[in-house]
């Protein structure tokens, strides 16, 4: 059975919960102050099913609105789901300010179809009946109601006269309503919450998009609690599952009453992401005044209602009747997504003055910084903004992954950001994929630039750590790691996977944990490398006591330019220390000279002074004097002792 939601629209008095109730049979004024003041205040719900000429049933949920200009914020916190307006417009009034208002709000919310109804036909004669009919259809014309395409009934609730023709009108129009996505996230913004004895907490709301079944876990935005679908109620009967276009109710365990308000939307757990920035495309209505940057707004999108800013991108106003691209920061978080349309309201006193189509509502740059965009990036940025704005998904899921650069977008990111389900998004990269625009590694998704880029990025790494180590075998891979991410936020998937490229097509080497450029670093070949631990080993196990450098490396397999180039390299990686031409000791041994000093010190400073002279050095470390005074002399360089007279003083 296919589901539509019909919305009313128009001024106070002007017949629209009577026609509801002419239609449908239900009072949609469910208050009691309602009901006694003869107005409607907030809004109300009826239903009603028509027999469509194919034999289908037709389940229409009717949104009856209030008309008082006071309460156009409940007005707006019902119009938010519609999908055809009924434009009310008593014969006997004509169009009046909230005529107008209303039918502003269903322009700006991108309301697509409707029928215009002219209520209280039997309170003016035919004459009168016609001058109105070419009144509003004045009125209507270029919009979407406009009267070439879209049909003005006249009816009275009274006495029943046009109701068959409107709803054979509906029925026709109602069809025409394409059918929504009952597998896309679902999203229910919640106008009502109550409790019903022996149910505990109510909500409802009209559920925008998605499925919502029984037993279901859900989320609240914003805020992030979880609760449980214990029952759902579609049109007022028990049903095992709401799909999108229906009024629905939730039972709902795992929340009170007063943890739940009108505003909050319930959406799938760990999916979404509520946003207190939104790009947008804004409109300002020619009835409004110009719109400064930085001007405070109320903004009402499906049932929520908060203060935000405006930040214009570009110009420093926005003239009335006119479009700009904006940022709207939202004094509290909203749940909204690409796509959704919202309604602003001047700051005060408080009449509707634009709306606009939600662009981006992950913005990856803050408002703050919009003067900045105003200058040089605008061009870039707008170029950006009518690709969200064409609604093209493949177009967007690109530019939405080459916006992220190097980092990437996860798929996870790209569900948040899109509101798309997890296999739509994968059906895209698919296609993207094949048609090199867009590259995986793991979950992450990349421009496919991203990954040239990212080559270049990798070598001049590792070149420029050749350069700048000349005797170093090579980068450690972690290092690199860590500058490209300090550099281009590069996420490990595309280094891993950047660097497993170059290391197949041999542009770069990997040993162990190191990458080096071919023939780049210092390489060893086998016996040099095992000259190098013969050479290390000597000294280690000399101690104090060292060979002749000379006599070591004559002892060894490889020539003497090599040998040399080892002892290079190991003074140069500190293992081995030089302390006069002659002398060479391993860092181990010095460092043990340096504790056994510390030692001694104590010792002597409780004697009385903290001193040493050569025969007590030699002493204490066994050495002749050949090594003692380049040793000592050493630790003077090193201001571990220092020389006054003929003694040393331990530092
Ligand atoms: N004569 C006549 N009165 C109507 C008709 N429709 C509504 N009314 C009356 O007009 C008043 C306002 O109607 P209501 O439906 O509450 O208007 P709303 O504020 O637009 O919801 C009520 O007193 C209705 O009885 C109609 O078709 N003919
Ligand atoms: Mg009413």
């Amino acid at each position: 059975m296919k589901s539509v939601i019909v919305g009313t629209a128009g001024h106070i008095d002007h017949g629209k919960t009577a026609l509801v109730k002419a239609l449908t049979g239900i009072d949609a004024d469910r208050l009691e102050e309602e009901k006694r003041r003869g107005i409607t205040i907030d809004i109300g719900f009826a239903h009603l099913e028509l027999p469509a000429p194919s034999g289908e049933t037709l389940r229409l949920g009717f949104v009856d609105v209030p008309g008082h200009e006071r309460f156009v914020r409940n007005m707006l916190a019902g119009v938010g789901g519609i999908d055809v307006v009924l434009l009310v417009i008593a014969a006997d009034e004509s169009i009046k300010p909230q005529t107008r208002e209303h039918f502003d709000i269903c322009r700006l919310l991108a309301v697509r179809r409707g029928i215009t109804v002219l209520t209280k036909s039997d309170t003016v004669d035919a004459e009168t009946l016609d001058v109105v009919r070419l009144e509003v259809a004045e009125f209507l014309r270029g919009s979407f109601l406009d009267p070439t395409h879209s049909l003005i009934v006249a009816v009275s609730s009274l006495t029943g006269a046009g109701l068959p023709k409107l709803k054979q009108e509906l029925t026709k129009i109602a069809r025409e309503v394409p059918a929504k996505d009952s597998s896309a996230l679902a999203r229910l913004p919640i106008d009502r919450v109550f409790t019903m004895k022996g149910f505990g907490t109510v909500v409802t709301g009209t559920l925008v998009a998605g499925t919502i079944r029984k037993e279901d876990e859900l989320e609240v935005f914003s805020g992030g609690r979880r609760v449980r679908v214990r029952g759902v109620q579609v049109h007022g009967e028990a049903a095992d599952k709401a799909v999108a276009g229906q009024r629905t109710a939730l039972n709902l365990a795992g929340v009170a009453v007063e943890d739940l308000a009108r505003g909050m939307m319930l959406a799938p757990p760990d999916t979404l992401r509520s946003t207190n920035r939104i790009d947008v495309f804004l409109s300002l209505l020619a009835s409004a005044k110009p719109l400064k940057d930085r001007a405070r707004v109320h903004l009402h999108a499906y049932t929520s209602e908060t203060v935000a800013q405006v930040a214009l991108y570009g110009d420093k106003r926005l003239q009335p009747g006119e479009n700009a691209y904006a940022q709207l920061r939202m004094a509290n978080p909203v749940l909204l997504l690409p796509g959704d349309r919202f309604i602003v309201r001047q700051f005060s006193p408080l009449v509707t003055i634009g709306g606009g189509l939600v662009l981006d509502a992950s913005p990856l740059l803050n408002s703050k910084n919009s003067r900045r965009l105003a200058s040089g990036f605008l061009h870039a940025w707008a170029g950006m903004f009518e690709i969200f704005k064409s609604g093209q998904q493949g177009a967007i899921l690109t530019a939405r992954v080459g916006r992220r650069g190097a980092r990437g977008l996860t798929f996870a990111e790209a569900v948040a950001e899109t509101g798309w389900r997890h296999s739509e998004v994968a059906e895209f990269v698919g296609v993207l994929a094949k048609a090199k625009l867009l590259v995986q590694f793991r979950d992450r998704l990349f421009a496919e630039n991203e990954f040239e880029l990212a080559q270049h990025s990798l070598l001049d790494s590792v070149t420029d750590f050749h350069g700048a180590n000349p005797l170093k075998p090579g980068m450690p891979k972690g290092e690199m790691q860590d500058e490209v991410r300090r550099l281009f936020k590069m996420a490990p998937e595309l280094f891993d996977a950047v660097l497993a490229n170059l290391v197949k097509e041999k542009k770069l080497e990997l040993s162990g944990e190191l990458v080096r450029v071919p023939g780049g670093g210092v390489v060893m070949k086998d016996e040099e490398a095992e000259s190098k631990r013969i050479i290390e080993q000597a000294f280690s196990s000399a101690g104090l006591q060292v060979p002749a450098l000379h006599t070591v490396l004559a002892g060894l397999k490889v020539d003497k330019t090599r040998a040399q180039k080892i002892v290079t390299l190991l003074l140069r990686e500190k293992i081995l220390v030089k302390i006069s031409d002659e002398l060479v000791f391993h860092q181990s041994a010095l460092q043990e000279l340096r504790e056994q000093l510390a030692t001694y010190k104590v010792k002597a400073a409780a004697a009385g002074v903290a001193k040493i002279d050569v025969g007590q050095f030699k002493e204490m470390t066994g050495v002749s004097r050949k090594y003692a005074i380049p040793l000592l002399e050493y630790l003077d360089r090193e201001r571990v002792t220092k020389r006054v007279g003929d003694v040393r003083v331990i530092l």
